[in-house]
Formats: structure tokens, C-alpha cells, sequence
């Protein structure tokens, strides 16, 4: 609408500068029915027109401009525009700028163009950034998030769910708030992760040597050392190219995100290692949060609680439909032997916590229906 309002204005501005140009220009005679045919009220008619039509023009723009936000926030992701993250964001901003008035507006920048996550996550603590997704690349500052991502210890989205409503999940989301100043305000779910590469890796013991582009997460690491190849933290803005370039071999992720970031393009086979079952938390900085008066902090989680169904609905849509384009375009999904993956690297995984965390494991996995 605002942009319909200005584009009008606009017009009105030109037609009224051309008036003004062709009357002076080409002296053109005025009709001789109207009521003023002196030359002097030929001026004067002159210039009223004009100065009208400049009038309305400036009012309309003026009624155009939109107001200020109270609340502009920056929102960075790892994401492409592709993917369902980035879209449920869209959407909340959306809802969210219907719902306060105008008075919190959230600006989206997808595929890291703003900043990686790592960065993101500090900028956010600095209060330079407002927002992003995030989980487990928490585990650089506090150890409980480790569990959002942990290589080969949740076997389902049921798992998975239990863990995030119960006390750990809770815990979790506590100490972010708490010890890193990064407020979660819902979750997503992930598919499975799955390792992609240019050859069949159906054992663990295929995998000597190679390299393999992990998060800058350690479990990752540790994990994909165990397993025998040579994990490379990287941002994930960085993974396409390295990949094409053949800097890095290999890479893990869900379906959804070797879709919406064209991996398929530089890798031919999905390996089905489901090695992490994972969700990751749309967060604002807790500064941030507590800057708004009460009325916007429930608009602002309520929209934050739509933007949750929003994207959860998007991703059950999505996880069938990315697999089957996969394969359309080319890529071959290998069967492997999980059981042999999984047994060859829980051990120093569980090794790598500390021994507080090491209860923890145990815990979730004693709590296991
Ligand atoms: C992504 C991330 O970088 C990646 O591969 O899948 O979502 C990663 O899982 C996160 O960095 C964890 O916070």
C-alpha cells in the first residue's frame, strides 16, 4: 500500500513538472472557454494548477512515509532464502509488523551475508545484531547445548521432543539465557543428518583419510575423528564452494539443507548415517528482549510461537518432497551400516564430556522409553 501511495506521488510530482514545462515552453494557448483569458490570469491559472498539483503530490508523499520503528531488529542466518528457517522468519517479521503497528520491525539476511554463525552469535551478545538460529555452536560457550547435536545418541524425533520439553531441554535453554545472553524463543525441528560425498561410504571403515567439512561444534569433531576421517570446521557459507574447489570432500547435513544450499550440484552420493537427530532455537539477544515494553515482549513471543508452527508445518511439507528432488537431481542415496558408524565413535564422545555432562548422557539415556 505505502509503496502504491509513493509511486503515485511520484507521478503526481512528474505530471506536475511537465505541466509546468510544456506551459512555459510551448506558450500554449489557453482554451477560451475557461474564465481567465488575460494574460495575467493565464499566469495566475497557470501557476495554481501547478502549485496544486505539487501540493497533493507532497501530501500524498508525506502520508506515504512510513513511521519509524521503536524496534528495528537484524536477523542473520546461515540459511539460503530456500530454506524453511529463513521463510518462518519471513513470516515473522511479517506478523510481527502487523501485530505491534509498525513499531518492531525485523530485517532478514539469509546465507551468512551478514555474518557466520559464530560471528552472529557474538554480535548478537554485543548488541550490534538482534537474531539468529542457533544450538549446539553454543557448546563453545556452555556445555548442556552439546546434547541439542550430539553425534548418535537420540534415535527419533520422539527422543528428540521428550529431550527438549523435559528438565534438560530446559536446562538448556536457562543456561543460554542465563551464561550467554542468547534468549531462545521456540525451536525447530531438524530431519536427520546424513553425510554427503563423491563416493559410496556404506562402512565406517571407508571413511580413512577423508575430509569432511563438520560445524564448529566439538562433538563433531570428536566424532567424525573417531569414525577415521579428517573433520574440518568450517562456517557453513564456505562449504559449497570448498566443495566444489575439492578443498573439503565430504559434508554432513539434513536433506533440507543439502537442497535449499545446492550441494546436490557438487556431490553425487547421501549417505544415510542419520548420525544426529537435532532441532535448532530462533533466539534474540536477552538485552534485546528486555528492551521492549511489556505489551511488545507478549507480541513479540506470541508471533514467536506462530512462526514455531509456521515452520514446523513448512518442514513436514518439505522433508519428502527435498528427498525425492534429490534423486531427481542425481544424487544417490546409499544404505550404510549404522550400527558399525555409531559403535565406532560413541565411546569417545561419551570420553570428550566432562563428567558432569557424562551424567547427563546417562540420564537422557536411562529416561529412554
Ligand atoms: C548447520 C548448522 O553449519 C551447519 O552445518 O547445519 O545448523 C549447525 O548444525 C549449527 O551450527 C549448530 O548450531
Amino acid at each position: 500500500m505505502a509503496l502504491l501511495q509513493g509511486v503515485f506521488a511520484q507521478i503526481m510530482l512528474f505530471v506536475g513538472f511537465l505541466y509546468l514545462r510544456n506551459k512555459s515552453e510551448l506558450n500554449e494557448p489557453l482554451n477560451s472557454n475557461r474564465i481567465c483569458s488575460t494574460p495575467f490570469f493565464e499566469c495566475t491559472y497557470l501557476r495554481f494548477r501547478t502549485v496544486l498539483i505539487l501540493a497533493i503530490g507532497l501530501v500524498v508523499i508525506g502520508c506515504s512515509e512510513k513511521k519509524e520503528p521503536e524496534f528495528l531488529l537484524q536477523a542473520s542466518h546461515l540459511v539460503s532464502e530456500n530454506h524453511t528457517w529463513y521463510q518462518a522468519f519471513e513470516y515473522f517479521a511479517q506478523i510481527l509488523e502487523e501485530r505491534s503497528d509498525g513499531r518492531i520491525v525485523v530485517r532478514n539476511y539469509h546465507s551468512e551475508q551478514l555474518a557466520k554463525e559464530i560471528e552472529a552469535i557474538r554480535l548478537i551478545q554485543a548488541g550490534v545484531i538482534d537474531m539468529t538460529t542457533t544450538g549446539s555452536m553454543l557448546n563453545n560457550w556452555i556445555d548442556i547445548v552439546a546434547f541439542c547435536e550430539l553425534p548418535f545418541l537420540l534415535r527419533d524425533s520422539t527422543d528428540m521432543k521428550n529431550l527438549i520439553e523435559g528438565p534438560i531441554g530446559r536446562r538448556m535453554e536457562n543456561e543460554m539465557r542465563d551464561k550467554t545472553g542468547i534468549r531462545p524463543i521456540g525451536y525447530f525441528q531438524r530431519g536427520p543428518r546424513h553425510l554427503t560425498s563423491n563416493r559410496p561410504l556404506s562402512h565406517p571403515d571407508d571413511l580413512k583419510g577423508l575430509i569432511v567439512r563438520v560445524p564448529n561444534v566439538p562433538s563433531f569433531v570428536t566424532a567424525w575423528e573417531a569414525l577415521g576421517a579428517k573433520p574440518t570446521p568450517m562456517a557453513f557459507s564456505e562449504v559449497f564452494t570448498s566443495l566444489q574447489q575439492g578443498a573439503i570432500e565430504a559434508q554432513e547435513n539434513p536433506f533440507a539443507m543439502i537442497k535449499a544450499s545446492g550441494f546436490y550440484e557438487v556431490q553425487e552420493y547421501i549417505n544415510l548415517t542419520g548420525h544426529v537427530i537435532s532441532w535448532t532455537y530462533p533466539v534474540i539477544g536477552e538485552k534485546q528482549f528486555q528492551a521492549f515494553p511489556e505489551d511488545l515482549k507478549e507480541i513479540f513471543l506470541e508471533a514467536a510461537e506462530d512462526m514455531q508452527a509456521y515452520e514446523h508445518q513448512l518442514f513436514i511439507n518439505n522433508e519428502k518432497r527435498v528427498q525425492d528432488e534429490l534423486k531427481a537431481a542425481g544424487m544417490k542415496f546409499v544404505d550404510v551400516d549404522q550400527k558399525a558408524y555409531g559403535d565406532k565413535c560413541r565411546e569417545a564422545i561419551y570420553q570428550s564430556l566432562s563428567p558432569e555432562m557424562q551424567l547427563v548422557y546417562n540420564e537422557i539415556i536411562a529416561s529412554r522409553k
